[in-house]
């Protein structure tokens, strides 16, 4: 058959190509799947190398390389468990929150990985200024390290929520035409992350709270992937539900979800045979907060949340043995103030976040 002439035929680059590919979903996936685990394995390196190289925003990170990136850690989410089991030790994260030099901190005081095993509760994009790199160097390490590398979903891995505190926006600054494609991309990845962790069958991680549609563990086992975000249901719930000084279920001020009191941690906890709840979602002064007889802590690992709190950041450290304690990182700009010991401060009123 003879060659169709065509007034582009003369286009040697292999730009074009590329973006045909770049834009056409099924050639993109077929792409990607082909390429075998050792090219994937130097891809992530590389994706590593140059994002823990960059100072704040990172202009070498490509489209190709973000969907790329984006479909690894979607197939890695898809072949894991739902409720992800793992034994100590790990190093348990809150929220980010796109605080890219902050999360460099957490690395550098903890270990980057994999010398250390982490689990991050989620929120790791929103609000900050740095949604790309965060989001990026932690897929990056999960599809590096998948069983090393534990990241739960939390509520702004929710494209009706990152849509409207920053991530969204920072793709389409930062990304132009290329933008609609990797936002659906990363929320077509978004949607296959686990909610909920267990470490050692005794410390449960998740970003919100208890449901009360929550009866066993075998219900974490079986949760639903995907699941209707607008439903009242158990994979909602733990990903924005909170604690606070109710009696059993109140209506969550945040418009979703509950607040559940002391009393229900308590019972939950005997119910699951568990020892402790870890989980993130509100910002506390110190990084990390008890609640109801420290059956239940808070942790929350973006200091200086937004640049209007002073608060520290925390990590909950899991041993092997799974004997549990916290470090804090101070914010960087306020190492040399003095700071007002605890009860000279306002009681740190959680906040949405
Ligand atoms: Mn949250």
């Amino acid at each position: 058959m003879s060659k169709k002439p065509s007034a582009q035929v003369a286009e040697p680059s292999s730009a074009v190509s590329d973006n045909d590919v770049l834009m056409d979903e099924s050639k993109r996936k077929e792409m990607f799947d082909r390429k075998p685990d050792e090219s994937n394995k130097k891809f992530v390196e590389e994706f590593i190398r140059v994002l823990l190289s960059c100072k704040g925003v990172s202009k070498a990170v490509k489209t190709m390389d973000i969907l790329r990136l984006a479909h690894i850690c979607k197939r890695i989410f898809e072949s894991q468990a739902r409720l992800i089991e793992i034994d100590g030790p790990v190093r348990i994260c809150g929220d980010l929150h796109a605080q890219f030099p902050d999360l460099i901190r957490l690395f550098a005081q903890g270990g980057f990985p994999p010398d250390s095993n982490y689990l991050f509760l989620g929120d790791y994009v929103d609000r900050g200024a740095y949604n790309l790199e965060v989001l990026l160097l932690c897929l990056s390490y999960k599809a590096r390290y998948p069983n090393n590398f534990m990241m739960l979903r939390g509520n702004h891995e929710l494209a009706h929520i990152n849509s409207q505190f920053g991530f969204k926006e920072e793709i389409f600054t930062r990304k132009g035409e290329f933008a609609p494609v990797i936002y659906a991309e990363i929320t077509k990845m978004m949607d296959v992350m686990p909610i909920v962790g267990l470490i050692g069958g005794r410390i449960l991680c998740m970003h919100g709270g208890l449901s009360k549609h929550l009866k066993s563990l075998d219900d974490l086992r079986n949760l639903k992937c995907p699941f209707n975000l607008e439903e009242e249901c158990l994979e909602n719930d733990l990903m924005w539900s909170d604690p606070g000084s109710v009696k059993g279920w109140e209506p969550n001020t945040r418009g979703a979800s509950f607040t559940f009191g002391e009393d229900v941690v308590h019972e939950y906890c005997k119910m699951l045979d568990i020892d402790l709840i870890v989980r993130g979602h509100q910002v506390v002064q110190d990084g990390y907060e008890f609640f109801a007889n420290k059956k239940l802590v808070t942790v929350f690992s973006a200091p200086h949340y937004s640049g209007t709190f002073t608060n520290s950041a925390a990590v909950c450290k899991v041993s092997a043995g799974l004997e549990v304690s916290f470090e804090v990182l101070v914010p960087e700009d306020m190492k040399v103030q003095e700071r007002k010991p605890a009860a000279e401060r306002t009681a740190a009123e959680p906040t949405e976040n």
